[in-house]
This record gives structure tokens, sequence and C-alpha cells, in this order.
């Protein structure tokens, strides 16, 4: 009797429509009960910094997680020491299931993928107009894992105290994304950051870009120092040389709205792992021309329907250009 009578409830509990992943109870027995959640902000090598409730802690992957490695942002379990005092070191037990994944491989035939971030809903590119000079290429791969991996693009154009933002935005500026120009100047009078802010409220917002496009810089102004130093990240920008940013690092913004997490400079993005039928995606001005196509086309061959619709002007030249290089040298390595 009881033994049946347990087993009803246990049906009760499994066929509950909300129950988180919707897993048979049976199959998963989540060990650690207890354990506690945080938020991935660092990892260096094996150590991780997670945000647990209000406290910066140390933690290291329990060996029960295997081979699967937690990357910033991601939404951690916790079991031990959680206290945040020196010294100390809990162990994360779970990682939890991603809403998003933005991933890259050093070149394009390179089979082993990173995860570069998780869970950001948002990813903001970040380029120069000038210093390094503009790399539409570069721009075009990160909208490729963009859309891939579940993040919705922001571009972010900087340094228009040295360049003009004319020639990106006839790129760019038609393409239903949205985007935010920023100068020094503007850095320094808070008006560039109130523009980028409005774009970040409330979400998970990656920055990638070249190396010395200014990501730190901008990251640094939204972040007040004071809140960068409640993470222990004070990454000390003194007069003399530029520090290059060596790995990703989650920051909050104030007010509880939202995270900005900081990346090392790319030097390229390989999308070993996209599926080139669906880079077309990342081209939003080109898909409608897309509809006259060969079943299946590739968008790189003789009958594709893309020359005949962007020969009549639906869209630049130098967009179809720009897919057809993607496509063309995704199983190579692409230069700059
Ligand atoms: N003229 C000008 N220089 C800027 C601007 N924003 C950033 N810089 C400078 O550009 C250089 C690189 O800035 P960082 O913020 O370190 O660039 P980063 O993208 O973080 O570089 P990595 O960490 O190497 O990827 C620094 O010397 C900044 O002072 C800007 O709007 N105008
Ligand atoms: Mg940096
Ligand atoms: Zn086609």
């Amino acid at each position: 009797m009881r033994r049946y009578g347990k087993h009803t409830d246990e049906d009760d509990i499994r066929s509950r429509p909300n129950r988180k992943g919707n897993r048979p109870r049976t199959h998963i027995r989540p060990k650690h009960e207890d354990a506690s959640w945080g938020m991935v902000l660092t990892v260096d090598r094996g150590r991780l910094t997670v945000l647990v409730e209000d406290r910066i802690v140390m933690a290291m992957k329990a060996r029960e997680l295997g081979r699967k490695a937690a990357v910033v942002g991601d939404r951690v379990a916790l079991v031990g020491d959680l206290s945040g005092q020196k010294d100390t070191l809990a162990r994360i037990v779970r990682i939890e299931e991603r809403t998003s994944v933005l991933r890259r491989t050093a070149d394009d035939d390179d089979p082993y993928e990173r995860v570069v971030v998780a869970n950001a809903d948002q990813l903001a590119i970040v380029t120069a107009l000038a210093d390094p000079e503009p790399r539409p290429r570069l721009i075009d791969r990160c909208l490729v894992a963009a859309f891939d991996g579940g993040l919705t693009p922001l571009l972010v154009m900087t340094k228009s105290d040295l360049a003009p933002p004319d020639k990106l935005l006839e790129l760019y500026g038609d393409l239903d994304i949205p985007y935010v120009v920023t100068s020094r100047e503007e850095l320094e009078s808070g008006a560039a950051v109130d523009r980028v802010r409005e774009q970040l409220d409330g979400k998970i917002t990656a920055f990638v870009g070249h190396s010395g496009v200014g990501k730190t810089t901008l990251v640094n102004a939204l972040v007040p120092e004071d809140r960068r130093r409640l993470t222990g990240h004070v990454n000390a920008v003194t007069g003399r040389g530029r520090h290059t940013t060596t790995s990703a690092l989650a920051l909050p913004l104030a007010g509880d709205d939202g995270w900005v997490i900081d990346t090392p400079g790319l030097r390229s993005f390989g999308l070993h792992h996209v599926d080139p039928s669906r880079v077309i995606h990342a081209f939003p001005d080109l898909e409608p021309g897309t509809e006259n196509c060969p079943r299946a086309c590739s968008h790189d061959e003789p009958d594709c329907a893309l020359d005949a619709w962007v020969a009549e002007g639906h869209a630049d030249p130098a967009r179809l250009y720009s897919l057809r290089r993607l496509l063309s040298t995704r199983e190579r390595t692409e230069g700059d």
C-alpha cells in the first residue's frame, strides 16, 4: 500500500507541466540538492570566479563534471565553501542548460570549437572606424556566429573622432541591426555611454571585436569603478602602454540592469561549426533575394538568383561579395 501510494506521488510530480527541463525525475537524481547557484564571471585556467548572491566565490570544476567546461556567463551549481573568503575554493557540480552559446573555432578548418560566452542575449560587435581599420568580413563572421548562437547583434563603431562612419553605415546602416557610433570625446562626456546603455539595459551583452578597437575602454566607461571593484576586477589601465584583454570577464551594469562581458581581441573568427546553409541568415538584406534560387542553393553557384537580384539594385554588391567570400572561404583559412 505504502509503496503504491509513493508511486502515485512520483507520477504526480512527473506529470506536473512546468517542471524544469521536463526531465523524468527518476533519471536525473540531483546529487547535491543543497547546492547554491551562481554565475561565472571569469575563468582563469582551472580557477573560476562565480557570483553567488552578492559574494565572489572562487571555484573549480568538480571531477564529476567530466570534460564539460564552464565558461563566462554560465549558471552553475556549487557546493563546498561559499563564504567567498580568501583561500577558499568551492566546487562546481552542475552547469545549467545554456540559453545561448557564442562559439568559434580558430580557423574555418579547425574542428576544435570553443565556447566563448554562454547565456548572452546580445552580441556587441565592436569595430573601430580607424586604428585599426574596419574589417567588414570580420563583422560578417561575428554576425553569422551571433545568428547561429542565438544572440541578437548590435554594431558598435568606435573612434569616430578618427574617421567618419559613412562607409560602414552604407554597408550596415539599413540592415535592421541596431548600431551605435562613439568617439573619445563622447565617451568622456558620457554622451556615448548613455547611447550604448540604452541598447544594453536588462540584457547580457558580450563585446567582441579585433584587438584595439576599444572594447575595454567602452566597458570600463559603462561600468563604474566601484562596480568593477565589487567583482574583484579593476584592470589597472595605467598611463604607460595599453592592457590587452587576455580572458573574458563579466561585469554588472549599475542598477542590476544587465551585464556586459568583455572579451579578448579577435584576429579571426572561425566558423567551422556553422552549417553553410545557415550563413545566409546573417545577411538579412540579401535573404529576400534568394526566393528564386534553385532548391538547396548554396548561394555560391552559377544558378544562384542573388546575382541578378543584386544587379537589379536591391542590395549593395559589396554585401553579396562578402557573403560569397564567407561561403567560399569557410572551408579554408581567411586572412583579414
Ligand atoms: N581615438 C580614440 N581612441 C580610442 C577610443 N576608444 C578607445 N580608444 C583607444 O584605443 C586603444 C585600445 O583600446 P582598448 O579598449 O584597450 O581596446 P580593446 O578592444 O579592449 O583591445 P583588446 O583588449 O586587445 O582586444 C586604447 O589606447 C584606447 O585609449 C575612441 O573612441 N577614440
Ligand atoms: Mg580589451
Ligand atoms: Zn542562391
